[in-house]
Protein backbone atom coordinates (compact mmCIF):
# COMPACT_ATOMS: atom_id res chain seq x y z
CA UNK A 1 0.00 0.00 0.00
CA UNK A 2 1.12 3.54 -0.95
CA UNK A 3 1.19 6.21 1.40
CA UNK A 4 2.73 9.89 2.67
CA UNK A 5 4.39 10.13 5.89
CA UNK A 6 2.71 13.01 8.20
CA UNK A 7 4.97 12.14 11.23
CA UNK A 8 8.01 11.16 12.22
CA UNK A 9 8.94 10.28 16.02
CA UNK A 10 12.20 8.66 15.16
CA UNK A 11 11.66 5.07 16.03
CA UNK A 12 8.56 5.15 14.22
CA UNK A 13 6.43 7.03 11.38
CA UNK A 14 2.79 8.03 10.41
CA UNK A 15 1.61 7.00 7.33
CA UNK A 16 -1.17 8.75 5.98
CA UNK A 17 -3.02 5.86 3.45
CA UNK A 18 -4.60 6.63 -0.17
CA UNK A 19 -7.63 5.47 1.59
CA UNK A 20 -7.26 7.96 4.00
CA UNK A 21 -6.32 6.13 7.11
CA UNK A 22 -3.20 6.61 9.27
CA UNK A 23 -0.83 3.79 10.40
CA UNK A 24 1.84 3.71 12.21
CA UNK A 25 5.08 2.09 10.37
CA UNK A 26 8.15 1.38 11.21
CA UNK A 27 11.58 0.62 8.86
CA UNK A 28 14.61 -1.82 9.19
CA UNK A 29 17.72 -0.63 10.62
CA UNK A 30 19.68 -1.18 7.83
CA UNK A 31 17.31 1.23 5.17
CA UNK A 32 19.36 3.65 3.47
CA UNK A 33 18.45 5.46 0.69
CA UNK A 34 21.88 5.55 -1.59
CA UNK A 35 23.44 8.39 -1.72
CA UNK A 36 21.96 10.46 0.85
CA UNK A 37 24.17 9.88 4.35
CA UNK A 38 21.54 11.04 7.42
CA UNK A 39 20.14 10.50 10.47
CA UNK A 40 16.74 9.67 9.35
CA UNK A 41 16.26 7.72 6.31
CA UNK A 42 13.00 8.32 5.58
CA UNK A 43 11.44 11.95 5.95
CA UNK A 44 8.16 13.93 6.37
CA UNK A 45 6.74 14.24 3.01
CA UNK A 46 7.71 11.10 1.84
CA UNK A 47 5.92 8.79 -0.46
CA UNK A 48 6.08 5.31 1.29
CA UNK A 49 4.97 1.99 0.14
CA UNK A 50 4.32 -0.20 2.95
CA UNK A 51 3.39 -3.87 4.13
CA UNK A 52 1.72 -5.39 6.93
CA UNK A 53 2.95 -8.70 8.49
CA UNK A 54 1.01 -11.56 10.10
CA UNK A 55 1.48 -10.12 13.17
CA UNK A 56 -0.39 -6.32 11.83
CA UNK A 57 3.28 -4.56 12.25
CA UNK A 58 3.72 -2.19 9.21
CA UNK A 59 7.09 -1.57 7.31
CA UNK A 60 8.01 0.75 5.21
CA UNK A 61 10.03 -1.24 2.28
CA UNK A 62 10.26 1.38 0.12
CA UNK A 63 10.69 5.48 -0.84
CA UNK A 64 8.90 7.13 -3.60
CA UNK A 65 11.75 8.97 -5.53
CA UNK A 66 11.92 12.97 -4.00
CA UNK A 67 11.22 15.98 -5.72
CA UNK A 68 13.40 17.90 -3.54
CA UNK A 69 14.29 17.60 0.09
CA UNK A 70 16.28 20.29 2.62
CA UNK A 71 18.96 18.66 5.03
CA UNK A 72 20.25 20.08 7.74
CA UNK A 73 23.75 19.37 8.23
CA UNK A 74 24.11 20.00 12.83
CA UNK A 75 27.11 22.18 13.70
CA UNK A 76 28.47 19.86 16.27
CA UNK A 77 31.31 17.82 15.57
CA UNK A 78 29.63 14.96 14.22
CA UNK A 79 28.18 16.71 11.55
CA UNK A 80 25.29 14.27 11.17
CA UNK A 81 22.96 15.03 8.62
CA UNK A 82 19.11 15.28 9.17
CA UNK A 83 16.37 15.57 6.39
CA UNK A 84 14.36 18.24 7.38
CA UNK A 85 11.30 16.93 5.03
CA UNK A 86 10.90 15.92 1.24
CA UNK A 87 8.54 16.98 -1.36
CA UNK A 88 7.71 20.65 -0.46
CA UNK A 89 6.71 23.45 -2.59
CA UNK A 90 8.28 26.27 -0.42
CA UNK A 91 10.03 26.78 3.43
CA UNK A 92 8.45 29.64 5.44
CA UNK A 93 11.12 30.44 7.92
CA UNK A 94 10.03 32.09 10.86
CA UNK A 95 12.54 34.69 12.76
CA UNK A 96 12.16 36.86 15.65
CA UNK A 97 14.36 40.41 15.95
CA UNK A 98 14.05 39.68 19.58
CA UNK A 99 12.57 36.69 21.47
CA UNK A 100 14.95 35.15 21.16
CA UNK A 101 17.09 37.09 19.05
CA UNK A 102 17.67 35.09 15.78
CA UNK A 103 21.36 36.00 14.21
CA UNK A 104 21.56 37.19 10.40
CA UNK A 105 23.72 34.36 10.19
CA UNK A 106 21.30 31.33 10.84
CA UNK A 107 19.32 33.09 8.38
CA UNK A 108 21.60 33.44 5.66
CA UNK A 109 22.70 29.91 6.31
CA UNK A 110 19.32 28.98 5.91
CA UNK A 111 18.31 30.44 3.25
CA UNK A 112 21.99 29.32 0.96
CA UNK A 113 21.07 25.85 1.87
CA UNK A 114 17.28 26.63 0.29
CA UNK A 115 18.99 28.09 -2.87
CA UNK A 116 21.35 24.93 -3.26
CA UNK A 117 18.44 22.84 -2.39
CA UNK A 118 16.99 24.86 -4.94
CA UNK A 119 13.29 25.03 -3.03
CA UNK A 120 11.56 28.82 -2.21
CA UNK A 121 12.32 30.44 1.05
CA UNK A 122 9.85 32.86 2.30
CA UNK A 123 10.91 35.13 5.68
CA UNK A 124 8.09 35.62 8.89
CA UNK A 125 8.97 37.90 11.31
CA UNK A 126 7.32 36.71 13.87
CA UNK A 127 6.23 38.75 17.53
CA UNK A 128 6.12 42.01 16.08
CA UNK A 129 3.71 42.89 19.05
CA UNK A 130 6.83 42.51 21.24
CA UNK A 131 9.13 44.71 19.66
CA UNK A 132 10.61 48.14 20.87
CA UNK A 133 10.70 51.14 18.30
CA UNK A 134 14.83 50.32 18.10
CA UNK A 135 13.86 46.64 17.19
CA UNK A 136 10.88 47.60 14.75
CA UNK A 137 13.32 49.87 12.74
CA UNK A 138 15.65 47.11 12.65
CA UNK A 139 12.97 44.89 11.95
CA UNK A 140 11.82 47.29 8.75
CA UNK A 141 15.61 47.33 7.87
CA UNK A 142 16.36 43.43 7.44
CA UNK A 143 12.96 43.75 5.59
CA UNK A 144 14.13 45.42 3.00
CA UNK A 145 17.56 44.04 3.04
CA UNK A 146 15.83 40.36 1.88
CA UNK A 147 13.24 41.93 -0.15
CA UNK A 148 16.02 43.69 -2.34
CA UNK A 149 18.02 40.25 -2.48
CA UNK A 150 14.59 38.80 -3.88
CA UNK A 151 12.85 36.89 -0.25
CA UNK A 152 9.43 38.05 0.17
CA UNK A 153 8.90 38.88 3.68
CA UNK A 154 5.98 39.42 5.86
CA UNK A 155 5.96 40.26 9.39
CA UNK A 156 3.17 39.20 11.89
CA UNK A 157 2.27 38.48 15.41
CA UNK A 158 1.34 34.97 15.14
CA UNK A 159 -0.84 35.41 18.63
CA UNK A 160 -2.63 38.30 16.99
CA UNK A 161 -3.33 36.58 13.55
CA UNK A 162 -6.95 35.77 15.23
CA UNK A 163 -7.36 37.87 17.56
CA UNK A 164 -11.06 39.11 18.29
CA UNK A 165 -10.64 42.98 17.79
CA UNK A 166 -8.96 42.33 14.27
CA UNK A 167 -7.49 45.17 13.33
CA UNK A 168 -6.40 46.27 9.23
CA UNK A 169 -2.93 45.34 10.11
CA UNK A 170 -3.91 41.60 11.71
CA UNK A 171 -6.20 41.10 8.86
CA UNK A 172 -4.04 41.94 6.07
CA UNK A 173 -1.11 39.48 8.06
CA UNK A 174 -3.86 37.03 8.01
CA UNK A 175 -4.46 37.00 4.42
CA UNK A 176 -1.21 37.64 3.03
CA UNK A 177 -0.57 33.90 5.12
CA UNK A 178 -3.47 32.70 3.51
CA UNK A 179 -2.40 33.58 -0.13
CA UNK A 180 1.31 32.29 0.41
CA UNK A 181 0.26 28.66 1.97
CA UNK A 182 -2.52 28.41 -0.75
CA UNK A 183 -2.18 25.12 -2.94
CA UNK A 184 1.51 24.24 -1.03
CA UNK A 185 3.16 22.07 0.79
CA UNK A 186 4.83 24.52 3.43
CA UNK A 187 7.63 23.55 5.91
CA UNK A 188 7.88 25.59 8.69
CA UNK A 189 11.45 25.92 10.42
CA UNK A 190 13.28 28.44 12.60
CA UNK A 191 15.09 28.21 16.16
CA UNK A 192 13.33 27.16 18.92
CA UNK A 193 10.81 29.43 20.57
CA UNK A 194 9.99 31.51 17.30
CA UNK A 195 6.44 30.59 17.39
CA UNK A 196 5.98 28.22 14.69
CA UNK A 197 3.68 25.92 16.46
CA UNK A 198 1.66 29.14 18.05
CA UNK A 199 1.16 30.12 13.86
CA UNK A 200 -0.06 26.30 13.55
CA UNK A 201 -2.37 26.94 15.52
CA UNK A 202 -3.81 30.16 14.61
CA UNK A 203 -4.23 29.22 11.06
CA UNK A 204 -6.16 26.36 12.22
CA UNK A 205 -7.97 28.61 15.01
CA UNK A 206 -7.53 26.20 17.42
CA UNK A 207 -5.21 24.13 19.35
CA UNK A 208 -3.40 21.76 16.71
CA UNK A 209 -0.34 21.22 18.67
CA UNK A 210 1.66 22.17 21.80
CA UNK A 211 3.59 25.42 22.52
CA UNK A 212 6.05 26.30 24.75
CA UNK A 213 7.05 28.89 26.35
CA UNK A 214 10.15 31.22 26.50
CA UNK A 215 12.81 31.15 29.19
CA UNK A 216 13.48 33.71 31.63
CA UNK A 217 17.10 33.00 32.11
CA UNK A 218 18.33 33.14 28.62
CA UNK A 219 15.26 34.93 26.37
CA UNK A 220 15.38 31.30 24.39
CA UNK A 221 12.78 28.60 23.39
CA UNK A 222 12.65 25.38 25.65
CA UNK A 223 12.50 23.19 22.36
CA UNK A 224 8.73 21.84 22.35
CA UNK A 225 8.11 20.67 19.40
CA UNK A 226 10.10 17.33 19.09
CA UNK A 227 8.54 15.58 16.24
CA UNK A 228 7.95 17.17 12.26
CA UNK A 229 4.56 16.36 11.72
CA UNK A 230 2.07 17.49 8.70
CA UNK A 231 -1.03 19.21 9.39
CA UNK A 232 -3.81 19.84 6.45
CA UNK A 233 -5.37 23.00 5.89
CA UNK A 234 -8.56 23.13 3.86
CA UNK A 235 -5.87 24.53 0.99
CA UNK A 236 -2.40 23.32 1.95
CA UNK A 237 -0.36 21.55 3.82
CA UNK A 238 1.95 22.56 7.12
CA UNK A 239 4.80 21.09 8.59
CA UNK A 240 5.74 22.12 11.74
CA UNK A 241 9.63 20.73 12.66
CA UNK A 242 11.17 21.16 15.84
CA UNK A 243 13.07 24.59 16.14
CA UNK A 244 16.96 23.64 15.23
CA UNK A 245 20.21 26.14 16.55
CA UNK A 246 22.58 26.50 14.12
CA UNK A 247 22.59 25.20 10.53
CA UNK A 248 25.99 23.78 9.51
CA UNK A 249 27.34 24.21 6.26
CA UNK A 250 25.87 21.38 3.17
CA UNK A 251 28.51 19.62 1.09
CA UNK A 252 29.67 22.21 -1.84
CA UNK A 253 32.96 23.27 -3.03
CA UNK A 254 34.58 26.97 -1.92
CA UNK A 255 33.45 28.26 -5.73
CA UNK A 256 29.82 27.41 -5.07
CA UNK A 257 29.37 29.15 -2.00
CA UNK A 258 28.55 32.68 -3.61
CA UNK A 259 26.44 30.73 -6.11
CA UNK A 260 23.89 30.69 -3.06
CA UNK A 261 23.99 34.56 -2.14
CA UNK A 262 22.42 36.02 -4.86
CA UNK A 263 23.48 39.08 -4.61
CA UNK A 264 27.23 38.13 -4.13
CA UNK A 265 26.71 36.05 -7.33
CA UNK A 266 25.35 38.78 -9.08
CA UNK A 267 27.91 40.76 -9.21
CA UNK A 268 30.94 38.58 -8.97
CA UNK A 269 30.44 37.81 -12.61
CA UNK A 270 33.09 41.62 -12.38
CA UNK A 271 35.66 40.02 -10.82
CA UNK A 272 38.51 40.04 -12.19
CA UNK A 273 39.46 36.20 -11.47
CA UNK A 274 37.11 33.60 -12.46
CA UNK A 275 37.90 31.37 -9.29
CA UNK A 276 37.81 34.82 -7.10
CA UNK A 277 36.39 33.51 -3.70
CA UNK A 278 36.01 37.04 -2.89
CA UNK A 279 38.02 37.10 0.16
CA UNK A 280 41.74 39.40 -0.94
CA UNK A 281 42.02 39.11 -4.46
CA UNK A 282 42.87 42.21 -6.40
CA UNK A 283 40.00 43.48 -8.54
CA UNK A 284 37.04 41.82 -6.33
CA UNK A 285 33.81 43.22 -7.87
CA UNK A 286 32.19 42.06 -4.26
CA UNK A 287 34.62 43.68 -1.91
CA UNK A 288 33.82 46.77 -3.93
CA UNK A 289 29.77 46.34 -3.78
CA UNK A 290 30.53 46.04 -0.21
CA UNK A 291 32.22 48.88 0.73
CA UNK A 292 29.86 50.76 -1.33
CA UNK A 293 27.28 49.55 0.61
CA UNK A 294 25.72 47.43 -2.48
CA UNK A 295 26.02 44.36 -0.10
CA UNK A 296 25.37 44.12 3.49
CA UNK A 297 27.76 43.28 5.74
CA UNK A 298 26.12 40.85 7.86
CA UNK A 299 25.70 38.86 4.00
CA UNK A 300 29.26 39.02 3.64
CA UNK A 301 29.92 37.95 7.10
CA UNK A 302 28.31 35.15 6.28
CA UNK A 303 29.04 34.14 3.16
CA UNK A 304 32.22 34.23 4.94
CA UNK A 305 31.49 32.14 7.71
CA UNK A 306 30.00 29.27 5.31
CA UNK A 307 33.39 29.82 3.06
CA UNK A 308 35.25 28.83 6.19
CA UNK A 309 33.89 25.73 7.02
CA UNK A 310 34.47 24.45 3.28
CA UNK A 311 37.94 25.33 4.21
CA UNK A 312 38.00 23.18 7.14
CA UNK A 313 35.90 20.22 5.86
CA UNK A 314 38.61 20.49 2.73
CA UNK A 315 41.63 19.76 5.09
CA UNK A 316 40.05 17.43 7.54
N1 LIG B 1 4.13 38.02 22.21
C1 LIG B 1 4.14 37.03 21.32
N2 LIG B 1 4.44 35.80 21.72
C2 LIG B 1 4.44 34.81 20.80
C3 LIG B 1 4.13 35.06 19.43
N3 LIG B 1 4.23 33.89 18.77
C4 LIG B 1 4.60 32.96 19.67
N4 LIG B 1 4.71 33.51 20.91
C5 LIG B 1 5.09 32.82 22.16
O1 LIG B 1 6.38 32.29 22.05
C6 LIG B 1 6.48 31.08 22.79
C7 LIG B 1 7.05 29.98 21.92
O2 LIG B 1 6.16 29.69 20.87
P1 LIG B 1 6.12 28.31 20.10
O3 LIG B 1 5.04 28.41 19.09
O4 LIG B 1 6.07 27.17 21.04
O5 LIG B 1 7.55 28.32 19.39
P2 LIG B 1 8.16 27.21 18.39
O6 LIG B 1 8.85 27.95 17.33
O7 LIG B 1 7.11 26.25 17.99
O8 LIG B 1 9.25 26.52 19.34
P3 LIG B 1 9.84 24.99 19.26
O9 LIG B 1 8.68 24.07 19.14
O10 LIG B 1 10.60 24.83 20.52
O11 LIG B 1 10.74 24.95 18.07
C8 LIG B 1 5.07 30.79 23.30
O12 LIG B 1 5.00 31.21 24.64
C9 LIG B 1 4.18 31.64 22.41
O13 LIG B 1 3.01 32.04 23.05
C10 LIG B 1 3.80 36.39 19.04
O14 LIG B 1 3.51 36.71 17.89
N5 LIG B 1 3.83 37.33 20.03
MG1 LIG C 1 6.96 24.22 18.16
ZN1 LIG D 1 35.51 38.59 -6.12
Amino acid sequence: MRGLVIKSTGSSYIVRLDDGTDAECHIKGNFRIRGIRSTNPVAVGDYVEIRTLGDGTNWITEIEERRNYIIRRSTNLSKESHILAANIDQVALIVTVNHPVTSTTFIDRFLATCEAYRVRAILIFNKIDLLTPEELEQLAELRNLYESIGYETLAISAIDLNSEAINAESSNARSAINAMLSGKVTLLSGNSGVGKSTLLNALFGREMTRTGRISDAHDKGMHTTTFSEMYFLEDGEVIDTPGIKGFGSIDMSREEVSHYFREIFAVSRDCRFGNCTHTNEPGCAVQEALIKGFIALSRYESYLSLLGDCTETKYR
